[in-house]
């Protein structure tokens, strides 16, 4: 895989995973890959950057005391360090006192180790991750609805010829722009309390915005879908055919006729009738959802509304059109279905199944009593932290948690209130720099592994070039820790991790038994399930497109579930009387300790901004490129004033990709969504102040 470009390999950033290659001196070109077709955004043109960073973390550092300043170590005396520390935690106070958090940019292999290790080696329930902020609430509405989460139950290159394409909560300008290239042909209807320039490509394409408020997309898809009955664009053959649960749900939209849902969202109704007829009357039509339908204290039941106006229009498994949801980061999707998750084990097999367990012990040469139940989900195991019967201690990889998670300043009192925080990263991260042991790892361009992209395609991250002296991989980071903790079988090679992944995964949801390196290697595209073939018979070719024939329920039907409106966990009042909305910038990556370290994109977007309607700065007393400060219940954060005339007077909205007194962060609601335990990033209720 290695020419004269350099080697083949994919992006360290978002589920794109858009080809590259990268030579021995870390410089990137676009490559042909389906997803991107040789087009890269400009973190993508800009990553060789990190390789030779000035800023690189390059010998573990050490906090001897907690008062005291972290200072260069050995690797030896580190992993001691930590597993003497771990070993007396466990003694003291038991398994559970220690407690593991990854990442959705973690490899298969990394993702499956580091579950492992927290249930074999520490024999800890307490492991969750960053994909529970990410995208849990459309996995689990997947789930209920068709049996199975796989984002998008088809490759993008399927959106090519799109008649119309709604998006609801994605802003795919800035977040994944090659991915716009898919949707060139479409006339795409953008669901966005903000006009992004994701909506800007669709009016300027014949298409429209649709405007909610914050927080209330399910009442518009209930208004959608009574249009959709009323105006007679119901598929009664496909819901009798393929689906059941209709009836329940119509019970629940025919209380929502589009004027009644228009005085709850905002949205006119005129504007519903027209973008569900655009729907009702294409016959090659997508409905994809994002965070900005998900990340609410009622995602699973947003993203179950959006499903059902789908089903009803007979959409998903159809050729030609479905619905789908787009994964955020690199590995969004492989990361959730190896075992990172509290609630899981590998091949998406859940940690309550005693058929799953008794598999994955037998994989892992252990007892199936052994094994650890579920643990607390990644906001409710920080929230723990440090508390009477939570956890002592915390391992993070692959995540900045002070800047990323709900509630910053909470956050940042529980990580305070551990006897030992430890965190493996490549730069010195927010939450490393508050660590009392930080080990320095190697990053995308320098290791071998496997990621899943959105559309369940697995690929192969290859390694361009070594890593600096004094770094190691993740993988070598928890084989080493196993075996001081005197653990066997944690291998540090990524293709025996493969290996063992496969095995563990075979017969579960996420079956990836039958993919390996040389398939991977040799230019196969493999998409999960793909299960190792019975002796004598074909390998299997993957599964590009789910749904087909069958969804993944035992009676192959997909369940259209009847779901209510519910309000946003916090409603403005006089003190804070704005919805505060957050999101991404394009040249910005989640919490910005890579992208804030790279010259080119620091410079196009240096500082945190609050986009205000005009006049709602004028009555906050604010003037344009002023700084506010923006006050929640829960905390302030600084921010310039950015006055947007198309916002709606009500809604604000910052980036979360800045650390300090600018973490967005600071003012977000740790309410969860009472089934994927997702917080409430998209909605608070907040004021705006002057400075001083
Ligand atoms: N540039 C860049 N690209 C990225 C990332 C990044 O950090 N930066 N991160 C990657 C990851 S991990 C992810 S998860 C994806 C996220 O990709 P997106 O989901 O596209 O990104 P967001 O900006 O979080 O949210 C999308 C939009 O939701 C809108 N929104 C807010 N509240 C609501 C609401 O109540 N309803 C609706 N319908 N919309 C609402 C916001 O205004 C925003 O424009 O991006 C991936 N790509
Ligand atoms: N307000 C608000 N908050 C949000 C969101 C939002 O929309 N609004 N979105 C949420 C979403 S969708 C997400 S995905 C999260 C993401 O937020 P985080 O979990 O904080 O993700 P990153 O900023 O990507 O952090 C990754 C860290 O891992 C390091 N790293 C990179 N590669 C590796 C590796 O291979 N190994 C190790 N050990 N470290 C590595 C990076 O240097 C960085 O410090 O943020 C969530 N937070
Ligand atoms: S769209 Fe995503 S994968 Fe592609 S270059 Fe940009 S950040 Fe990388
Ligand atoms: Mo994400």
């Amino acid at each position: 895989m290695a020419t004269s470009k350099g080697v083949a390999t994919h992006c360290p950033y978002c589920a794109l995973q858009c080809g590259q290659w990268v030579d021995g001196k870390g410089s990137v070109d676009g490559r042909e890959f389906p997803t991107n077709r040789g087009g890269l955004c400009q973190k993508g043109w800009t990553a060789g950057r990190l390789l030779t960073h000035p800023e690189r973390l390059t010998s573990p550092l050490l906090r001897p005391s907690r008062s005291a300043d972290l200072a260069p170590v050995g690797w030896d005396a580190a992993l001691a360090h930590v597993s003497r520390q771990l070993a007396a935690l466990r003694a003291e106070h038991g398994p559970d006192s220690v407690a593991v958090f990854g990442a959705g940019g973690l490899t298969n292999e990394k993702s499956y180790l580091l579950g492992k290790f927290a249930r074999v080696a520490l024999g800890t329930s307490q492991i969750d991750y960053n994909g529970r902020f990410c995208m849990s609430s459309a996995a689990a509405a997947g789930n209920r609805a068709f049996g199975v989460d796989r984002g998008l139950p088809f490759p993008v290159t399927d959106l090519d010829d799109a008649e119309v394409v709604v998006l609801a909560g994605a802003n795919i300008a800035e977040t994944m722009p090659p991915l716009m290239g898919h949707l060139g042909g479409a006339r795409l209807v953008v669901v966005d309390p903000r006009r992004t320039p994701t909506v800007e490509r669709a009016i300027a394409g014949g298409g429209m915005h649709l405007q909610p408020v914050p927080g209330t997309d399910l009442v518009l898809a209930l208004g959608m879908l009574h249009a959709a009955v009323t105006d007679g664009w119901l598929d009664a053959d496909y819901l009798a055919d393929r689906t059941t649960g209709f009836d329940d749900a119509w019970r629940v939209a025919a209380q929502w006729w589009p004027e009644r849902a228009e005085r709850v969202c905002g949205v006119p109704a005129s504007d519903m009738r027209t973008v569900v007829g655009w729907l009702g009357a294409a016959s090659r039509r997508y409905v994809l959802t994002a965070r900005g339908a998900e990340q609410h204290a009622h995602g699973v039941d947003t993203v179950t509304a959006w499903i059902n106006l789908a089903l009803a229009l007979g959409l998903p498994g159809r050729p030609g059109s479905g619905f789908g949801t787009i994964t955020g980061q690199g590995n969004g999707q492989g990361g959730r279905e190896h075992g990172q998750k509290s609630d899981q084990l590998p091949g998406y097999r859940s940690i309550t199944d005693p058929a799953a367990r008794e598999h994955v012990a037998g994989v892992w040469g252990v007892a199936p009593d052994a094994l650890p139940g579920p643990g607390r989900s990644a906001t409710e195991l920080l929230a723990a932290l440090g508390r009477p019967g939570g956890p002592k201690a915390l391992l993070v990889f692959g995540s900045n948690v002070l800047v990323s998670a709900p509630d910053g300043n909470s956050v940042a009192d529980r990580l305070a209130a551990l006897d030992l925080l430890v965190v493996a990263d490549v730069f010195p991260s927010e939450t490393a720099m508050a660590a009392d042991v930080v080990l320095p790892v190697a990053q995308w361009a320098e290791e071998e592994g496997t990621m899943t992209n959105l559309e369940g395609r697995v690929l192969r991250r290859r390694r361009a070039l070594r890593p600096p002296a004094g770094v190691r991989t993740d993988l070598e980071v928890i084989a080493g820790l196993a075996a001081e903790l005197g653990a066997a079988g944690f291998p540090a090679d990524p293709r025996a991790v493969f290996d063992e992944l496969r095995a563990a995964s075979a017969g579960g949801p996420a079956d990836y038994s039958g993919i390996s390196y040389d398939r991977l290697d040799a230019g196969e595209a493999l998409h999960w399930p793909c299960p190792a073939p019975l002796p004598g018979a074909p390998v299997h070719p993957g599964t590009p497109r789910l749904f087909t024939e069958r969804f993944a329920h035992a009676d192959g039907r997909a369940r259209v579930v009847a779901v209510e409106h519910t309000e946003a966990a916090e409603l403005p009042d006089d003190e804070h009387p704005l919805r505060a909305t957050t999101g991404r910038v394009l040249v910005h990556y989640q919490s910005g300790a890579q992208t804030r370290r790279v010259a080119e994109l620091a410079g196009i977007a240096p500082e945190s901004f609050v986009e205000v309607h005009p006049d709602t700065a004028t009555r906050a007393g604010l003037a344009d490129g002023e700084w506010a400060r923006v006050v929640s219940r829960r905390g302030t954060a600084t921010a310039r004033v950015r006055c947007v005339p198309s916002l709606r007077p009500d809604t604000v909205f910052l980036p979360f990709h800045f650390g300090g007194e600018q973490a967005a962060n600071l003012l977000t609601n740790p309410a969860l969504d009472p089934i994927s335990r997702m917080p409430e990033f998209k909605v608070c209720a907040v004021r705006l102040e002057p400075m001083a």
